[in-house]
């Protein structure tokens, strides 16, 4: 092909894409439609103990009963949600990394960072009476009313026997694209009138993700970054921590906050359409993005083959689709906590 006849080319497929983009992105709207909206509503404020590095909370007969982290100063803790107060604590030697807890027929299971161990203690009066072994880490945990439903920190949440703690079965959490989301933190099991839920705090964002635990796919997303904003004063002050309360209201907060909140979630038991929670830049939901996208790829090939005048360049490719998709993460674990400095899931 002559560089007059490449010119011809690109000019136009440049004059295709800018006349058919509004076309493309009209047609996408119409397809996904208006989506729902998932929004939190705070209800009220409260004090909460700023020393706790918040990994597993759960609400029990009035009280908030909360696990905190990190080597040396890991606690289990009977809390009072109105004013904060700790009403009984147990603490853990400097080899335990405590991690996320759930309300089992009057005991509380509470998973180990890296121990691969999930103790069991006495609601009565926190002493051990028991405890779970398995492999890998424990991050959250939620009792679904048949199976413990845990997560490691990746997109792969397990549903285990109450009695052996086996895996029965696991789902990915996927959004509405298929994209994996990756670090499941915190947990809540919940029923809706669409059937059982489970809410789950992603770590490091201010996000939490509602999903199907029959499949794994996010049907709610809800933003809490006015909360984190509010509370987060270091990187890893983040928002991490879900309790149901009733109907639709839930305690949360997040690690070393000074505030718990009891807030609403709207529209819980409605699924969205077009839920994409990360890698949305070139995902399916952003069509303007992905148009624009089009115009500046057909642009910059034309470009390319102006100026070096090569007619093998590949134009598209699987650079797209892989930049699309979230890759499991088989060590979770940030650089720094592997290094010994402290800083957890
Ligand atoms: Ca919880």
């Amino acid at each position: 092909m002559s560089r007059t006849g490449r010119s011809s080319l690109l000019l136009s497929l440049l004059v295709s894409a800018i006349v058919f983009s509004p076309l493309i992105q009209a047609e996408n709207i119409d397809e996904y439609g208006e989506n729902i909206e998932h929004e939190i509503i705070i209800i009220s404020e409260h004090h909460h103990q700023n020393d706790a590095f918040t990994q597993g909370l759960e609400l029990y007969n009035g009280s908030i009963y909360e696990s905190t982290g990190l080597y040396g100063f890991s606690t289990l803790r009977e809390v009072d949600p109105l004013t904060g107060d700790v009403i009984r604590s147990k603490s853990f030697n400097d080899t335990i990394f405590s991690e996320g807890i759930t309300v089992f027929n009057d005991t509380i299971v509470m998973l180990t960072w890296k121990s691969q161990i999930a103790f069991v203690f006495e609601m009565e009066n926190l002493s051990q009476v028991s405890s779970y072994e398995y492999e890998g880490e424990g991050w959250g945990i939620c009792f679904d009313g048949e199976s413990f439903v845990m997560s490691n920190g990746t997109s792969s949440v397990s549903f285990r026997n109450t009695e052996t703690f086996e895996i029965e079965r696991m789902v990915s959490v996927t959004d509405s694209f298929g994209n994996l989301i990756t670090k499941i933190n915190e947990l809540e099991c919940v029923n809706t009138p669409a059937g059982p839920r489970v809410i789950a705090n992603v770590w490091q964002q201010d996000i939490i993700v509602v999903f199907d635990p029959s499949n794994g796919t996010v049907v709610g997303e809800y933003d809490a970054s006015q909360l984190s904003s509010e509370n987060n004063h270091g990187i890893n002050n983040v928002l991490n921590g879900i309790a149901h309360s009733t109907g639709s209201e839930f305690w949360i907060t997040g690690k070393n906050w000074s505030k718990m909140y009891l807030i609403q979630m709207t529209n819980l038991s409605q699924a969205g359409e077009d839920i994409c929670v990360s890698s949305c830049d070139l995902g399916q939901d952003s069509i303007s993005s992905g148009t624009g996208f089009v115009t500046i790829t057909v642009l910059f090939v034309g470009i390319l083959l102006i100026f070096f005048g090569r007619n093998d360049m590949p134009v598209g490719g699987n650079d797209v689709e892989t930049g699309n998709r979230h890759d499991e993460q088989p060590n979770p674990t940030p650089q720094s906590q592997e290094d010994g400095v402290i800083l957890d899931d």
